[in-house]
């Protein structure tokens, strides 16, 4: 980390201050600069640095190289970093309830919307000391990709890589579990140590995935959320001001969000280009596979907190 960016500390100290200096927080992606699920941060750094001259600017540090994908949840969470662009999956540790946020079938501006926006905000500020600021990646959907084919939704016998996102789905399939980060997933196909992996629609062809991957699985399954989170202390030792910059950018952001429609369809074209092939379970099939990820899911959140999980599922399923 450089010297001369202006540490939470400072920034704390400088709040309030009339013609306070200009801030300058230290921002950090949880996965690969300028692929898919960083592209939207990316952005807003750009952002924020266009409308926030003199207020407020983000020196992006970068991402898995600077701070391993599963602690970028820790480093936000103390300080180290000041903005994390994040996925509730790579923080369970701080955060076990927020699984939930991929089980949502809203929008995150119906959220804000019907409260549900404040209480996610609430649980990553009691329980991680961050601020949750936006959510990306409403619309994309994550799907099973494969190496083999399979005849039926039966993952017994083949060996998955999963995150929190896909386990009690995949593990209720019958498969063997392998949790890996990202950066991890290429080597694990091409060294055959896994049979296939969960990954949402969009970003395989930018990983290179498709070199190593037969088929997709259809339909997708729950949605993305990739989070912009900031430092509790950080973000209270922000001025006014600093914190519209942030919110401003951050709207925009979220509204840029449904341009995923477009580019869900865009991918798949691409992955179909590349040779994956789509398996497809139709019908009763596909929708008792839709019904049992949702089940999946909801159960693995009523197990950590059944109250809160009813709170969260009423204004997340709409
Ligand atoms: O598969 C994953 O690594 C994962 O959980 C995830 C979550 C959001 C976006 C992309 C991947």
């Amino acid at each position: 980390m450089k010297k001369t960016v202006i540490a939470a500390g400072l920034a704390t100290a400088l709040a309030g201050t009339a013609g306070a200096e200009e801030v300058t927080l230290r921002g950090v992606t949880a996965f690969a600069g300028g692929t898919t699920f960083s592209r939207p941060f990316e952005a807003f750094v750009e952002r924020v640095n266009e409308t926030g001259e003199g207020v407020v600017q983000i020196e992006y540090v970068g991402g898995p190289e600077a701070v391993p994908t599963f602690e970028l949840g820790n480093a936000v969470s103390t300080g180290i970093v000041d903005i994390a662009n994040n996925t509730t999956a790579f923080y369970t540790n701080l955060l076990p309830i927020g699984d939930a946020l991929h089980l949502a079938t809203n929008t995150i501006q119906d959220q804000r919307e019907n409260g549900c926006f404040e209480l996610i905000d609430r649980l990553h500020q009691e329980q991680m000391n961050v601020k949750y600021l936006a959510r990306t990646g409403d619309h994309i959907q994550f799907h099973l990709y494969l190496t083999q084919p399979i005849e039926e939704p039966n993952l017994e016998g083949l060996t998955i890589r999963t995150t929190p996102v896909y386990r009690a789905f995949f593990e209720d399939m019958g498969a063997t579990l392998v949790r890996t980060a990202p950066g991890e997933v290429y080597t694990a196909l091409e060294r055959g140590a896994i049979d296939g992996y969960g990954w949402p629609v969009q970003g395989v062809m930018d990983l290179g995935w498709d070199e190593q991957t037969e088929y997709r699985v259809d339909p997708g399954f729950y949605q993305v959320d990739v989070n912009f989170l900031v430092n509790l202390d950080t973000w209270n030792g922000l001025s006014d001001e600093a914190k519209q910059v942030l919110e401003d950018a951050a709207t925009w952001t979220e509204a840029k969000n449904a341009e995923n429609i477009e580019i869900n369809a865009e991918e798949a074209a691409k992955q179909a280009e590349a040779g994956i092939e789509v398996i497809t379970f139709e019908g009763e099939t596909g929708a008792q596979y839709l019904a049992d990820a949702q089940a999946a899911g909801w159960a693995a959140i009523e197990e950590i907190d059944a109250d809160l999980a009813a709170e969260l599922k009423a204004c997340l399923v709409e």
